[in-house]
């Protein structure tokens, strides 16, 4: 009854939300899609498919992001034009000044628009929300989908998109969506809530470039020194807590620089010790430029959202949640070992 009762609940959210944007999109507009900083498959796939869409619906329509996407992602239609903040910043600020609607996808915390966020405070300007995260910080919206049952803000566009009907749907559109449904649900081995994104999925492989070639183009694009990257994480650096059956890999900044690191590299390496049947909970502990990073993945129900935002400055999904500190790779790792007694008890009870 319960998954009725919610399902019932997302069916009103999704009708009011589809009659508000229709009327938004009622005149042509100038929009720009601005998605979140250190951007991933879903932030580019779903900001690129809706502006793709916008501009079919004879809109203006421009994808923004803070910082530049990982290379695995640069073959993705029109990922090209993407404008990239740190790279242009005064012509993007001119872009934002002159759009009439901010379209927000895949994040729903200022901050989490990187350098984007300080124009974004100063505009007044119309904004709309497609995201599948939890709690928003902005205030106000012409029309906000926020639905933390699905698989990814791509699954939303998708929705929308297919609201309007398939003929909408064309080969950038599909293949874009599809990229962010891949790579927000690990290939569908996590985040696959309801039966329906198989339909989805189904609609866009019919119109997409073929789904093997996708699934290689995002996977199977490992530079050498990735590869040992990850080898090196698993064998030198994972450590095994089977009292709170959960896995640490640690990677200091010299360690990524002997293993030539480029953005993205650590992508996916989190995911690895959860394939261990004991573990429960994979945290990858990073150290960037003056700031140590956070990614978490959890097997069930335990709810690594809930430990990101209370112990480490972040935040996600049950399953995937990310967060930073600013302090030494030591002195994060001490904190992380810390709070794990906390969580001892939910950490052995597999679901
Ligand atoms: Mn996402």
């Amino acid at each position: 009854m319960l998954i009725f009762a919610n399902y019932f609940g997302c069916i009103m959210q999704r009708k009011q939300f589809f009659e508000a944007f229709d009327a938004v999109i009622q005149t042509p507009k100038r929009f720009v899609v601005v998605s979140h900083v250190n951007p991933d498959g879903d932030a580019i796939g779903s900001s690129l498919a809706f502006a793709q869409f916008l501009k079919k619906m004879g809109h203006q329509a421009e994808v923004m992001v803070s910082n530049d996407f990982p290379e695995f992602l640069a073959w993705m239609p029109g990922a090209c034009n993407v404008h990239i903040y740190d790279k242009a910043p005064e012509a993007c600020d001119e872009l934002l000044k002159s759009a009439e609607v901010l379209a927000i996808l895949d994040f729903n915390h200022v901050s989490r628009s990187g350098l984007v966020q300080n124009t974004i405070k100063e505009l007044n300007i119309n904004k709309i929300l497609i995201d599948h995260h939890r709690d928003t910080d902005f205030d106000q919206f012409l029309c906000a989908l926020s639905d933390t049952n699905v698989s990814s803000t791509s699954e939303l566009v998708a929705e929308l998109i297919l609201h309007y009907g398939e003929r909408y749907l064309d080969e950038s559109i599909a293949t874009n969506l599809l990229v962010g449904i891949i790579t927000d649900t690990g290939s569908f081995a996590h985040s696959v809530y309801h039966p329906e994104i198989f339909s989805i999925c189904a609609k866009l492989v019919d119109k997409s470039v073929s789904y093997n070639q996708i699934h290689r183009l995002i996977y199977d694009t490992f530079s050498e020194d990735r590869l040992r990257l990850l080898g090196y994480s698993i064998s030198n650096k994972m450590e095994v807590l089977d009292e709170y059956a959960t896995a640490i890999i640690f990677l200091s900044k010299e360690e990524l620089a002997k293993f030539n690191y480029q953005v993205g590299d650590t992508e996916g390496v989190v995911n690895f010790p959860l394939s261990m049947k004991k573990i429960r909970m994979s945290v990858l502990v990073t150290e960037r430029q003056g700031v140590i990073r956070f990614s978490f993945r959890s097997k069930g129900s335990f709810s690594v959202h809930e430990l990101a935002n209370k112990y480490f400055n972040g935040g996600g999904h049950t399953n995937a949640a990310g967060g930073t500190l600013t302090c030494s790779l030591e002195a994060a790792l001490e904190k992380l070992h810390q709070v794990l007694p906390e969580y001892k008890d939910l950490l052995n009870q597999m679901d």
